[in-house]
């Protein structure tokens, strides 16, 4: 029998969930150290921001504590926030970058 009928053929829709994977917010926490300049280049360079963008997010950053730089799947997420996290740690700044699910 159809789908789209009950027991007796009445017409009943059903809306089936539809199953989304989870999504994480990427976060870059504002600290008293790391170089403006250095919080914009990360921005461009693992996020794909213009530099104006990136200047903006930096900003906000410095003037709010935090700012979600992006949302992406478990696995990028993840990558962004090693990526973000090495690159500090290799010039000696100690941004930190994390990650939330949505
Ligand atoms: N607050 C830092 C400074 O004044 C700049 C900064 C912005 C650091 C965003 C971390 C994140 N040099």
């Amino acid at each position: 029998k159809d789908d789209a009928e009950g027991e007796a053929g009445v017409a009943l829709k059903t809306r089936p969930k539809t199953q989304r994977p989870p999504m994480y917010k990427v976060l870059l926490l504002n600290d008293d150290y790391t170089p403006m300049e250095f919080v914009v280049h990360i921005l461009e360079r693992f996020f794909g921001m213009t530099h104006a963008q990136a200047f903006e997010i930096m900003l906000t950053v410095h003037k709010k504590g935090l700012a979600v730089v992006g949302v992406f799947s478990f696995e990028v997420a993840e990558t962004k926030v090693a990526q973000v996290m090495d690159f500090a740690r290799r010039h000696q700044h100690p941004l930190q970058c994390t990650m939330e699910k949505e």
